[in-house]
């Protein structure tokens, strides 16, 4: 019987074809649960395609012969959910029997024909518009279903059942108050009666946990804490005698995987909190910066792999994990593998977390105030992106990866946002390699500590990037058993933190880019085959699907906030019959950090934040004035923001402090001097006052 399970879910995660499924006697919804484990076709049921996320479709109609006729089949625009300077629209859509269901920024699900793109249902969310909780943009990054039902998180830390067939509420279930700084953005994973979903917040000092939901009634079956207490696995990782496991942030950002045959649910876990500050958190911190498995039916801990001990650098890992089966050595192994904001992609057996390829813990700086980690693992193979920053004149130190750092800023890369942020990689099993995306920056990190309140803020530091730095990306094709670079193409924008890829059996790899087009490439050279510009960043997942015989392409184009890309509320669906032209390209997304080189206003004594629909901006931007003069910082937006002295990296010598919607503060710049500031919260925010004599 071993055996027999054993080869046909080798040959069910290498990509054939099989009948026999590990269905439960009273799977609730055995068609949709018979999806979830059958190689990716016509239907696209959860987010990762199916229940390893390797995001790879059987579909071949389309190839890399003839990939350059694609044109759009349709276009349709969400009706202006998630069209605002808040929000990012990184939903992958689902399909199922020619209907499309898609989420945006504003936790809005739309259903559509899929072969049309008209509207069947829409449900409105009505989430409140000042939630101060949500750290990194409106998002929502795409729906689950099963049992005739449409699943979601929501911003407001609600999970929430629809009718597929008419987008009428179910049930809805508060996991937590977004008060508290909760959220959820992941898209949840739905089997066997089950909603597995991941919370958010660790930036606002949140006790991270995976929460298993009863399908039909929304009754949370239970709960699994990323953050272990005293006498739980890992719990003396935390320091003893104290509540910090508490408050440690340790979010899901991404959808878990599954293997029905071993039993167990796979996730990734995000960066401890406050994220730059580990003086008061003594120990390696588990589960942060993590891949976890548990016993998919109670939620028991079976393992634990830990990429990144004791983090100070905000390396999460939050791209989904991705499981995939491969032979090592003559041996077929079943592997899992994570893409880590550190840049490498950590690539472990599923049945024990134990590396598959090979990780060494090697000695790195130490900075005794931080209580770093005597070692990190060192995955043994090829990093996505560079791990060394460039000197700066104006930096007194710049390091490598895992450089140790207090309050005086220090340059290293990969940034605090990756490497490789929330994006999903693929994995192609005709080619053997993932397709991984990059974000080349650097950041200055530095340590000024934090108060814990509950609800609010809790970083600890900064991560900014230096003015001027220049900031790009690389798509590379990584292999599984070997951990090395088999193609790697540098592009212009960070893709680490948006999009993601999919592949095809038509030796394809699709995916995004933030200036606004969808790119084919071709899996086993990278070459790129075909590229359509959407008219708005195309930052979400693409996803693949067939009606009546036709294969289409799909993807939400409406931007990221966390790399500037053009907002909108597209979904594309492209075919070889299609016949809809591209649109212009928008703006594109900066490229060096900074205030760049825009408009200086001419004694402006007031600057707004978040005004004229742009939530992650100062206006005016750049400001000459006179020693002297007083500059009033006005919260013109929905979400908390502050404008802080940015300083070669050094921060807080003069701040506004967090200002919620609609509050000022005034600052008086008496000294003449060329001042920057960012906003703490979202460092990718510069201003700048230059203040003449
Ligand atoms: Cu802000």
């Amino acid at each position: 019987m071993l055996g027999h399970g054993r080869r046909i879910a080798s040959a069910l995660f290498a990509g054939f074809l099989v009948c026999a499924y590990h269905l439960p006697a009273s799977a609730a919804d055995p068609d949709i649960d018979r999806l979830l484990q059958s190689p990716v076709g016509k239907d696209w049921v959860t987010n990762g395609g199916n229940m390893t996320n390797q995001r790879y479709s059987t579909l071949k109609q389309i190839d890399t012969t003839n990939v350059k006729q694609l044109k759009g089949a349709w276009m349709t625009r969400l009706k202006g959910s998630g069209y605002g300077g808040k929000y990012s629209l990184e939903a992958t859509p689902l399909v199922k029997d020619g209907i499309m269901y898609v989420v945006t920024g504003n936790d809005d699900v739309f259903a559509m024909n899929a072969k049309t793109g008209e509207f069947l249902w829409e449900r409105w969310s009505g989430i409140d518009q000042k939630l101060t909780s949500v750290c990194c943009g409106w998002d929502n990054r795409g729906v689950a279903m099963g049992e005739g039902m449409v699943f979601l998180g929501q911003l407001d830390a609600n999970v929430v059942a629809l009718d597929a067939k008419t987008g009428k509420e179910v049930w809805k279930t508060p996991i937590e108050v977004w008060q508290d700084g909760y959220g959820i953005t992941s898209a949840p994973l739905y089997y066997d009666g089950i909603v597995y979903s991941g919370i958010t917040g660790g930036e606002y000092g949140i006790r991270g946990r995976l929460t298993a939901l009863d399908a039909k009634t929304g009754k949370i079956l239970w709960r699994w804490y990323t953050l272990p207490g005293p006498g739980d696995v890992g719990g003396d990782s935390w320091p003893a005698g104290t509540e910090h496991y508490m408050h440690g942030g340790a979010s899901i950002w991404n959808t878990p995987a599954l293997d029905p045959e071993l039993g167990l649910i796979y996730f990734s876990v995000g960066n401890c909190g406050p994220d730059y500050d580990g003086s008061m958190r003594p120990g390696d911190n588990l589960f942060c910066a993590s891949v976890v498995a548990l016993n998919a039916k109670t939620g028991q801990y079976a393992w634990h792999f830990q990429e990144v001990h004791h983090d100070i650098w905000d390396y999460d890992a939050a791209s989904p994990a991705v499981l995939f089966d491969t032979v090592i050595n003559g041996q077929p192994r079943k592997g899992i593998a994570q893409a880590g904001r550190t840049g490498w992609v950590y690539i472990l057996d599923r049945t024990n977390g134990k590396p598959l390829v090979g990780i060494e813990e090697r000695a790195v700086p130490q900075e005794p105030r931080q209580y770093t980690a005597k070692t990190q693992p060192y995955p043994i193979g090829d990093a996505t992106v560079p791990q060394c920053a460039q000197p700066l004149e104006e930096f007194a130190k710049a390091g490598c990866i895992f450089e140790a750092f207090w309050d005086e800023p220090v340059l290293v890369q990969p940034s605090g946002i990756g490497g490789t942020n929330w994006s999903p990689m693929s994995y192609n099993p005709d080619t053997g390699l993932f397709y991984v995306p990059g974000t080349v920056r650097t950041s200055a990190f530095a340590r000024y500590g934090d108060a814990y309140k509950k609800g609010k803020q809790y970083n600890g530091g900064t991560q900014a990037a230096p003015i001027g730095s220049a900031m790009s990306g690389t798509w590379t094709a990584i292999g599984g058993t070997t951990n090395k670079i088999a193609w790697q193409k540098n592009v212009p924008f960070r893709v680490g933190g948006g999009g993601g890829s999919t592949t095809t059996a038509g030796g394809l790899v699709f995916h995004g880019d933030p200036g606004g087009t969808i790119q084919a490439r071709d899996a086993k050279s990278g070459e790129l085959l075909w590229e359509f510009q959407t008219g708005f960043g195309a930052e979400a997942t693409p996803m693949v699907y067939e009606v009546d015989g036709e294969q289409y392409i799909a993807i939400a184009a409406g931007g990221n906030q966390g790399v500037g890309s053009a907002n909108g509320d597209a979904v594309w669906g492209f075919s070889l019959k299609g016949q809809v032209n591209p649109l212009w390209p928008p703006p594109p997304p900066p490229t060096i950090a900074g205030p760049a080189s825009g408009p200086i206003a001419d004694n402006a004594d007031t600057v707004k934040i978040g005004d004229q629909n742009i939530e992650f901006g100062y206006f005016p931007k750049r400001d000459r004035i006179k020693a002297g003069t007083s500059v009033t910082f006005t919260n013109a937006g929905d979400t908390p923001h502050t404008a802080t002295s940015f300083d070669n990296g050094k921060i807080g010598a003069w701040d506004t402090g967090p200002l919620n919607s609609g509050q000022s503060k005034t600052i008086t710049f008496d000294k003449p001097g060329n001042y920057y500031y960012i906003c703490t919260p979202h460092p990718w925010m510069y201003g700048q006052v230059i203040v003449e004599p």
